[in-house]
């Protein structure tokens, strides 16, 4: 039988496996980043969203585990902008992607004015989306904000670099968020972010379960896997075929990862399920998914990807 082919792309760069970790997990410290390198089975890494100066995040608990998913509050702590490019262009043996955030506007323009002019030449992605901070809102929201900010970006930037969106719920709004995509040349879109600003309710204690904004907090994991699945066929029907889609979100299962790719995700990413489990998690994922290959008869990604049917 012929061997089952996982590889996939990065941008010109070939991965053993379409699998990442989202940022945010286990991508923080140097030793998390490491560990990752060291990963089998994930293809490619990202790393913790980096600000320009070193945060240390809101206050705990900012994390939870739920049955179906979890919440978290964290509030991007990391350990500074220059840590990680110093990484990236000292330390990195496995593919990597540059995950940077910014709190404004100014501090994006003033972050990747730096990276253009760095000896980085790797991909990048701008979160534009963490709904974590306290008072500031998810940019990717405001369609003509973000629009501002690539066009003053792409004034000057000329490196690999794609964007990472939060959960859209309506039609009109995937017309709206690809309108302004497609205007400018991005390697990639993530999608989705955590859904922003849930809320648990411990029972018990009569109480939320992480303490920033009162307990309003990201939500990932199982739960989530229908926006997940819909932001990546929404995107990649309405996107240039030049724009790779990242699909983050609900992934648990070989199956997870098979129907991302169905919806057309050119890559997979993991979060609440490898704090779950650990980054073991690659290693089942990987099996599971060439099981279901082998089962229909795909030997490579490209047989099925974006190939969903609709009744
Ligand atoms: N999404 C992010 O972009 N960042 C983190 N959490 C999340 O859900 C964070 O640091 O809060």
């Amino acid at each position: 039988m012929t061997e089952i082919d996982l590889s996939a792309d990065l941008f010109g760069q070939t991965l053993t496996s379409p699998l990442l970790n989202a940022s945010g997990v286990h991508c923080q410290t140097k030793e998390e980043l490491n560990d990752l390198a060291n990963t089998s089975n994930l293809g490619a890494m990202v790393t913790k969203s980096a600000t320009l100066q070193a945060r240390e995040g809101n206050p705990n608990p900012r994390y939870y585990d739920l049955e179906n998913g979890s919440i978290n509050s964290m509030g991007l702590p990391n350990l500074g902008y220059d840590f990680y490019l110093d990484y990236v262009l000292q330390e990195q043996t496995k593919p990597t992607i540059l995950s940077v955030a910014a709190l404004s506007a100014a501090d994006a323009i003033t972050l990747l004015k730096d990276l253009q002019a760095s000896d980085y030449q790797g991909p990048t992605e701008l979160n534009l989306s963490c709904p974590n901070i306290v008072g500031e809102p998810q940019l990717a929201y405001d369609f003509e904000a973000t629009d501002r900010v690539l066009s003053e970006v792409f004034s000057f930037y000329t490196k690999p670099l794609g964007v990472k969106l939060p959960p859209y719920f309506d039609l009109v709004h995937f017309d709206k968020i690809a309108a302004v995509l497609n205007k400018y040349p991005l390697t990639h879109v993530n999608t989705i972010n955590s859904i922003g600003n849930g809320l648990w309710v411990d029972v018990d204690q009569e109480q939320v379960v992480t303490k920033a904004k009162g307990g309003f907090g990201g939500l990932g994991g199982t739960m989530v896997l229908p926006t997940a699945l819909a932001n990546v066929r929404a995107l990649r029907q309405r996107l240039n075929d030049s724009i790779k889609v990242l699909g983050t979100g609900g992934v648990t299962s070989g199956a997870d990862v098979f129907a991302h790719t169905l919806c057309g995700a050119d890559l997979v990413s993991v979060g609440t399920q490898v704090m779950k489990e650990g980054l073991g998690i690659y290693d089942r994922l990987a099996e599971e998914l060439k099981a279901i290959m082998a089962e229909k008869g795909y030997q490579s990604l490209a047989d099925f990807r974006g190939k969903l049917k609709e009744l």
